[in-house]
């Protein structure tokens, strides 16, 4: 294939750009680009119209270039193009923080602002490990991660994580984590809808690392409350709830990597108000502000940000901690028309009533080739497929390409096809995605 650089004309060269999380050879060589976006569509450069069946990488939430957004951010970018947030301030960071908070649960109204899920995450951590610092108890530094856990990729989110793949070849890059056993079950839970009813005790393995490392020494328990990257694995009825009376009883915080899983995707604001468990601190990024400009944030409980903030000697900064970028205007100024698409559309509410719709849809592919597993929750879906003898991962990939070939975007891991559409698909839409991987499936070795 040819491909033209849309500002010169002449041939455009893939050379330069490494790409991330890409097999950049095999890519290379057959890229798949996208080159404009609408609603539930992207295109390519040469024209053709896929339906976006992941929102962009489970960050779009309310579609594609809504034009309060992108009005939002080119009003922002003409008035202010950047403003120092270091012992400076502008009104539109504070306007973007309440926003945000407008949506986080009762008591959880204190905003970081970052500029990615992998910031927050290692943000969050730091913010652990300082808040039990700030009360005398310094010597709580160990962070609780989970087998399959995914927290991006800087050093602290690397080390919780629990994708071996993405941490075997850095090895021990931080001193004191350890890790739950993933939920993961499918001996007693393939095909469940929703909840996945059995392994809320794996929960009790928290009280196995306890007794090994000492509560004094644990500073959190940090898990995505559903595990996206990973493949979508739901968390077993009953697990989370577990995890928050045990993390409770011993003065361990309860960290949500809630990336994935904020503003909507699972028909609540955040997967804490689906599960009624309020974790201490939580993490969030993607579609904090429709991914129209990068930014994450962290999300502390009131008490959280005091303890830290009053330990520290008035007119000293409390918290050492923060980027170049942390409440860019541009990020904020797309965050506040975000939020408020989100409510004027009742977009959250949207995915709660289409979740039944789309998980029956979903399941309709039991029974497909290849398929050994199908599981959702809100409006994220994954299914599993059988890998390839001596080939992992290779059917899930030939699925991709072929969806995007026939005009559909799924997204894959390993084997396993993973589905998080725009809150605002409509019913033909979700019908579109799954008829596509069914036909696909029938085509694949
Ligand atoms: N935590 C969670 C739970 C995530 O899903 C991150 C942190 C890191 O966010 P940043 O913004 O630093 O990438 C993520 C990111 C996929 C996929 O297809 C998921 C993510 C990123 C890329 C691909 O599953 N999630």
């Amino acid at each position: 294939m040819k491909l033209e650089n849309p500002h010169t004309g002449t041939a455009l060269s893939l050379d330069e750009w490494w790409m991330p999380f890409t097999a950049n050879r095999h890519f290379k060589s057959a890229p798949r680009l996208l080159a404009k976006a609408d609603g539930m569509f992207y295109w390519t450069p040469d024209g053709r119209q896929l339906l976006d069946g992941t929102a962009g990488l489970w960050c779009v939430n309310a579609g594609h270039n809504r034009k309060p957004i992108v009005e939002a951010v080119q009003k922002q970018a003409a008035t202010m193009d950047y403003a120092p947030p270091f012992s400076m301030g502008h009104p539109i960071a504070f306007e973007a923080a309440a926003a945000v908070a407008s949506f986080a649960p009762a008591g959880m109204q204190r905003v970081f602002f970052v500029n990615s899920g992998s910031e927050a995450a290692d943000t969050a951590i730091k913010m652990a490990i300082a808040y039990h610092r700030a009360r005398n108890e310094p010597a709580r530094r160990i962070v609780i991660g989970r087998e399959r856990g995914y927290h991006g990729v800087n050093v602290g989110g690397t080390m919780a994580g629990g994708i071996p793949g993405n941490r075997k070849a850095y090895g021990a890059m931080m001193a004191g984590v350890d890790h739950l056993r993933s939920t993961h079950d499918p001996a007693r839970n393939s095909f469940s809808r929703g909840l996945p009813a059995h392994g809320a005790e794996f929960a009790d393995e928290l009280e196995r690392l306890v007794a090994l490392h000492d509560a004094s020494n644990i500073a959190a328990v940090m898990v995505e409350p559903m595990a996206g990257s990973a493949g979508v694995l739901i968390p077993p009825r009953g697990y989370l709830e577990k995890l928050r009376a045990i993390c409770d009883k011993h003065g361990i915080l309860l960290i949500f990597d809630e990336v994935i899983t904020a503003f909507g995707r699972l028909g609540a604001p955040f997967a804490a108000h689906l599960f009624n468990v309020k974790p201490d601190i939580l993490t969030c990024a993607k579609a904090i502000n429709n991914a129209a400009v990068p930014m994450g944030a962290v999300i502390a409980k009131n008490e959280i940000h005091d303890a830290i903030i009053n330990a520290a000697p008035e007119g000293q900064i409390e918290f050492l901690h923060g980027y170049t970028y942390s409440g860019h205007p541009l990020a904020c100024a797309a965050a506040i028309a975000t939020q408020k698409l989100y409510a004027e559309e009742r977009l959250f509410e949207r995915a709660r009533d289409l979740a039944p719709d789309f998980e029956a849809t979903l399941h309709s592919l039991k029974g497909a080739r290849h398929v050994i597993d199908i599981r959702n929750l809100g409006l994220v879906g994954g299914i599993e497929l059988e890998p390839r003898t001596g080939q992992p991962g290779r059917r899930a990939l030939e699925a991709h390409i072929k969806c995007f070939e026939a005009g559909v975007l799924v997204r894959f891991t390993a084997d396993i096809i993973a589905l998080s559409p725009p809150l605002i698909i409509e019913r033909a839409q979700i019908d579109r995605i799954v008829e596509t991987i069914g036909a696909v499936l029938k085509t694949i070795e």
